[in-house]
C-alpha cells in the first residue's frame, strides 16, 4: 500500500515541471579542523555559482561538543570549529550574491548539556526535554519515538513546549542566521510527524535515511526511503542511499546488470521517485578516511568517481557533489563539464530513463530522449545522428 501512494505522488509530482538544481556538499569531515571555513565558502562562492550549483549544504555551524558540529550544545551561540557568527553570515551572504541557496545542517534528534550531561542552555531545558529511556538515567521525558544515539541525550519531541522551543529556534536561524533550507541529520531519530511540523515553510529539505543496504535487494531499501517520506507527508526529500549503495557495487565488480530493476527503470530511488531523491556517491560519513576526507569508509571506488559522476549527473534526482571531489582531487574541470551538460540539455529531477543496456562491464542509458550516457569498461555508443560531447575513464555522453 505504501508503495502504491508513493508511485500515485511520482505521478501527481511528474505533472509539474522537474527541478535542475545541482547540489554541492560545502564541506568534508575534516573541514572544522581548518581553521576558519566560512571563510573558505565565502571565497569560493563566485566558483561555485558560476559551474552551475545552485544548492549548496553547510556543516552543522553552531556551538558543539565535537569540532564537526554533531553533538549541539547552545543551540543560539553560532560560534563553532568552523568559524564566527559573523563569518558564518557572510559566507551565507557570500553565497546568495552568487546565486545559491543555503541549506543548514541540523541535529534535531540530540543535544548535549553545557556542563553535564543534561544541563541544556541558551535556550533552557529542563530534565524533561530528554527521553526516558535516554542513557543518561536522569532524563524525565517520554519514551523516544524513533532511533537511539548513544553518544547524546535523545530529545523528547513529544513534548509540546520542546517542540515549540525548537520551531522558534528553526525561524531564528531562517531569519537571522539567513539560511535557506535544511539538511536534516540522523531523521530516524524521531518521529516522522515531528519533522514534518519542523519543516514546514522550508522550500528545500532533505532528510538522511540511512538504512543498512542488502545490494542484492535494492527494492526493500528504497521502499524504505518511500514509506519514510509518505510518512512525513511526501515534501522532504531524502538522500539517495540505494543509489550509491547499488552504483559503487556495480562500478566496483563490473556488474553493471544491477543499475536495471526488474521494471527496466533505475534501481535506486530515482527509479521509484525521483523528484524526492538526492543522489551523491560520498559524503563527510562514507568517504574514505585518507585522500576524500571521510569518516565512516563506505568509499565510492576511488578510482571511478568521474564515473560516479557521469551517472548522477546525467540521470533524475537532485545530485549532490562532494567538495573533496570537486575542490581538491582535480576533478573540477571533469565535474563541471557533466553539470554544463545536464543544464544545457536540461535534464531535471523528474527526467525519464529508457535503459539501453545494463550488463557485465556495460550500463547506457537514454535520458529523455536528449542525452545517452554510457559507463563500464566495454566499449559501446549508440547508432544514429548522436554526436559525442564529453567522455573520460569508462564513460561517455552523447547528445543530439
Ligand atoms: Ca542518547
Ligand atoms: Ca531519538
Amino acid at each position: 500500500m505504501k508503495f502504491l501512494l508513493a508511485f500515485s505522488l511520482f505521478f501527481c509530482s511528474s505533472a509539474f515541471a522537474g527541478d535542475p538544481s545541482v547540489m554541492l556538499q560545502g564541506f568534508h569531515w575534516s573541514s572544522a579542523k581548518s581553521g576558519g571555513w566560512w571563510g573558505t565558502l565565502a571565497s569560493a562562492a563566485p566558483e561555485i555559482g558560476a559551474a552551475g550549483i545552485n544548492i549548496v549544504w553547510f556543516p552543522p555551524s553552531g556551538d558543539s561538543l565535537s569540532p564537526e558540529g554533531y553533538l549541539p550544545k547552545q543551540l543560539y551561540l553560532q560560534d563553532s570549529k568552523y568559524g564566527k557568527e559573523s563569518q558564518l553570515k557572510g559566507a551565507i551572504g557570500a553565497m546568495h550574491s552568487a546565486g545559491v541557496t543555503v541549506l543548514g545542517d541540523l541535529v534535531l534528534n540530540h543535544r548535549v548539556g553545557s556542563s553535564d550531561w543534561a544541563d541544556f542552555k541558551n535556550p533552557d531545558w529542563g530534565l524533561d526535554a530528554c527521553t526516558s529511556d535516554d542513557e543518561y538515567g536522569a532524563c524525565a521525558g517520554g519514551a523516544d519515538t524513533g532511533k537511539s544515539y548513544d553518544a547524546a541525550r535523545d530529545i523528547d519531541h513529544a513534548n509540546d513546549s520542546i517542540r515549540e522551543s525548537l520551531k522558534e529556534w528553526l525561524g531564528w536561524m531562517k531569519s537571522s542566521v539567513g539560511y535557506d533550507g535544511w539538511r536534516y541529520d540522523y531523521a530516524r531519530g524521531f518521529s516522522s510527524s515531528y519533522l514534518a511540523e519542523y519543516d514546514s515553510g522550508s522550500s528545500f529539505s532533505v532528510a538522511e535515511i540511512w538504512d543498512d543496504l542488502d545490494v542484492d535487494n535494492s527494492d526493500a531499501h528504497r521502499q524504505g526511503l518511500c514509506d519514510w517520506m509518505d510518512s512525513a507527508g511526501g515534501k522532504i526529500k531524502v538522500f539517495d542511499f540505494t543509489t550509491k549503495g547499488v552504483l559503487q557495487q556495480a562500478i566496483a565488480t563490473g556488474e553493471y546488470w544491477r543499475l536495471a530493476d526488474g521494471a527496466d527503470k533505475p534501481s535506486g530511488l530515482i527509479g521509484w521517485w525521483p523528484e524526492n531523491a538526492v543522489t551523491f556517491i560520498d559524503n563527510h560519513d562514507t568517504a574514505a578516511r585518507q585522500g576524500s576526507r571521510g569518516h565512516k569508509s563506505w568509499p565510492f571506488p576511488q578510482n571511478q568517481l568521474p564515473q560516479g559522476y557521469a551517472y548522477i549527473l546525467t540521470h533524475p534526482g537532485i545530485p549532490c557533489v562532494f567538495w573533496p571531489h570537486f575542490f581538491d582531487l582535480g576533478l573540477k574541470e571533469e565535474i563541471t563539464g557533466l553539470i554544463q551538460v545536464r543544464k544545457k540539455y536540461g535534464i531535471h529531477s523528474g527526467s525519464k530513463v529508457n535503459i539501453i543496456t545494463a550488463g557485465a562491464g556495460l550500463y547506457a542509458a537514454n535520458i529523455d530522449g536528449k542525452v545517452v550516457v554510457k559507463i563500464g569498461p566495454e566499449n559501446w555508443h549508440p547508432y544514429g545522428d548522436w554526436q559525442l560531447v564529453l567522455s573520460g575513464n569508462n564513460y561517455a555522453v552523447w547528445a543530439k
